[in-house]
């Protein structure tokens, strides 16, 4: 007999989002599990174990900021969270709100199909069980399908070879010549901190990149206090503005200063650290005026001739294109290549032809030999995860079929026509900034919508909060009493009390308009960028074959958050409810 069982909700994934948004769903009291492939909640945080693995957001926004207890109490040591810290935490909040009875691991997503007559999607796992769950939330990851290039000799390699995303724990370096190869934020993490362990590391690289101090240090006591009696507005401003790493993003432009005050700005943003911070915290034209992005690069590459010692390894470190990749930030990345066990192999003057037992084979005929071959070349970041698998919604439509017409599209980040009661977080189109922040703006709309379809009209659910807490997320927007949607069926209207469910929730459903619109603005608001213009994940050409796109939303986390609340207090504009 097959395994089937009815939910209200899947949700998809244990990491940032989806943990949230089973808690979410619990406390609206319906009848919610989790699937994740890994053994354990963690998301991203489990699978990226490698060596130097950090948050490059500041400790203090790296986390959810609605359990206010846990927030003001949960222990952490430095102003950034290495990545076993993020694992432990997101655990942590897990075991604290009994969630992991909720959640089902080893377990992977193979297909999901909308059944319409049910009305209900029939979800297929790798365990062989089939869930039908009325809602579907797909948290599947931004960065989480790999990236492996296509090297020819790649088996034949006799030594150990790995994807950062899947780094043996149990991997021992000492003693060892380690390739890696790629050095965007996770090479630049890696390189970092393993070249004093190994014998020999050379640096396979790709695309040289702008890389700012990260200024971790230790907190003390009294910082804490500061943080945690301002904590309200600290969530206040960042989720006002566009980023979310706690700053105010300048409007000052690059050429409004002399040049002493500009390389005193740029000095005092290097001094303090984050890659964020020195792009947008200086001035505000970085990222859309040429002459702006030169003079901030400028001085990272003045600071990298500074650095490192030999001038032909600096010449090779040193970018000459924009300054318009994910900003990076390091511990002392540049300073690794003055190590005497440190090479550098500029891939764009010797490609790799091949890998042999031994090692990596370049197009000048030198073996470099090695034991460890890493690959930190990130993923097949956005919609890689949900082409993978057939997620298919109505008359048959696919999700793959879709976005190989029209681009990786959606409405808001969240949400497919012909895909109803499916929300994605962090789907095509989100917002790019710090991701806690945008994840539970997400999840708190999702949740909103799906109160809605329940009860066929808008619900208060911080009265409804399981284990007794006040639950600070949906009621940021008051609702009205009455119905303000366009629902055209026949359900009465819930009467908001915990527990009380329709016999039919409504669909919800985004309309070909709103996502064409929604498409639309996300293109007009990268038009002007740099990045834009700059071959990286964020606009998908990082991957042979993938046809680059636009895959978030410039507009920031404060507009964003304007839109959603117009959304839900505006009869859900941009939404079909049936
Ligand atoms: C996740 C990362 O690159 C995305 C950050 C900006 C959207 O770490």
């Amino acid at each position: 007999m097959p395994d089937q069982q009815d939910l209200d909700a899947l949700v998809v994934g244990a990491g940032f989002g989806g943990i949230y948004q089973l808690k979410q769903l619990l406390d609206l009291n319906l009848d919610v599990k989790l699937i994740d492939i890994a053994e354990d909640a963690g998301g991203t945080w489990h699978w990226n174990r490698y060596p130097g693995a950090m948050s490059d957001t500041e400790s203090y926004l790296y986390r959810y900021s609605w359990d206010d207890d846990d927030l003001k109490s949960y222990p952490w040591h430095r102003t950034y969270l290495q990545g076993p810290e993020i694992l432990e935490y997101l655990q942590h909040v897990v075991t604290r709100w009994n969630l992991r009875q909720h959640m089902q691991f080893k377990t992977e997503l193979t297909g999901a199909r909308w059944d319409d007559a049910a009305g209900r999607w029939i979800v297929g796992t790798s365990t062989g069980q089939t869930f039908r769950p009325k809602y579907l939330v797909t948290a599947l990851g931004l960065l989480s399908r790999q990236n492996l290039p296509k090297i020819p000799g790649l088996d034949t390699f006799k030594g150990e070879l790995c994807h950062t995303a899947r780094w043996p724990q149990d991997l021992k370096l000492e003693g060892k010549r380690v390739g890696v190869i790629g050095n965007g934020s996770t090479g630049v993490q890696l390189i970092t901190a393993i070249a004093k362990q190994v014998k020999q590391l050379v640096c396979f690289q790709r695309t040289p990149q702008y890389s700012v101090p990260s200024g971790d240090k230790e907190i003390d006591k009294e910082y804490r206090k500061d943080l945690n009696e301002k904590y309200p507005e600290i969530w206040k401003q960042a989720k006002e503005s566009a980023f979310a790493f706690g700053f105010e993003e300048s409007s000052r432009p690059t050429f409004s200063v002399s040049d002493e005050e500009r390389d005193r700005i740029f000095e005092e943003a290097w001094q303090t650290g984050g890659g964020f911070r020195f792009m947008f915290e200086t001035f505000g034209d970085i990222s859309t005026d040429e002459a702006a992005n030169d003079a901030c690069a400028e001085f990272i590459r003045r600071k990298i001739r500074e650095t490192v010692k030999d001038p032909e390894t600096a010449r090779k470190l040193q970018p000459t294109d924009y300054h318009a990749r994910r900003p990076l930030c390091d511990s002392g990345y540049y300073q690794q290549f003055n190590r005497d066990n440190v090479d550098l192999i500029d891939l764009k003057e010797t490609p790799i032809t091949e890998i042999t037992p031994d090692g990596i084979k370049l197009s000048n005929g030198d073996v470099v030999e090695l034991d460890v071959i890493a690959f930190a070349t990130g993923f097949d970041a956005v919609d890689g995860n949900y082409t993978r698998v057939l997620i298919e919604g109505r008359d048959g439509h696919t999700l793959k079929d879709h976005w190989d017409e029209v681009g990786p599209t959606s409405y808001l980040g969240v949400s497919v026509p012909k895909f109803p009661n499916m929300f994605m977080i962090l789907g095509p189109n989100g917002p790019f900034t710090n991701l806690p922040p945008t994840i539970e703006t997400q999840v708190e709309f999702i949740t909103e919508l799906i109160s809605i379809a329940e009860k066929g009209g808008p619900v208060r659910i911080d009265g409804a909060v399981t284990n007794g807490h006040t639950n600070g997320s949906t009621n940021g927007h008051a609702h009205a009493e009455s119905n303000g949607y366009t629902d055209g069926d026949t359900h009465a209207e819930g009467n908001g009390t915990n527990g009380v469910k329709p016999a039919s929730p409504s669909l919800i459903e985004a309309s070909s308009e709103a996502e064409e619109e929604w498409t639309d603005t996300c293109d007009k608001l990268s038009a002007g960028s740099l990045f834009r213009k700059t071959d990286s994940w964020i606009f998908g050409s990082n991957v042979p074959g993938k046809k680059p796109a636009v895959m978030f939303y410039f507009g920031g986390l404060a507009n964003y958050r304007k839109v959603l609340g117009e959304v839900t207090e505006g009869g859900l504009k941009g939404f079909r409810q049936f």
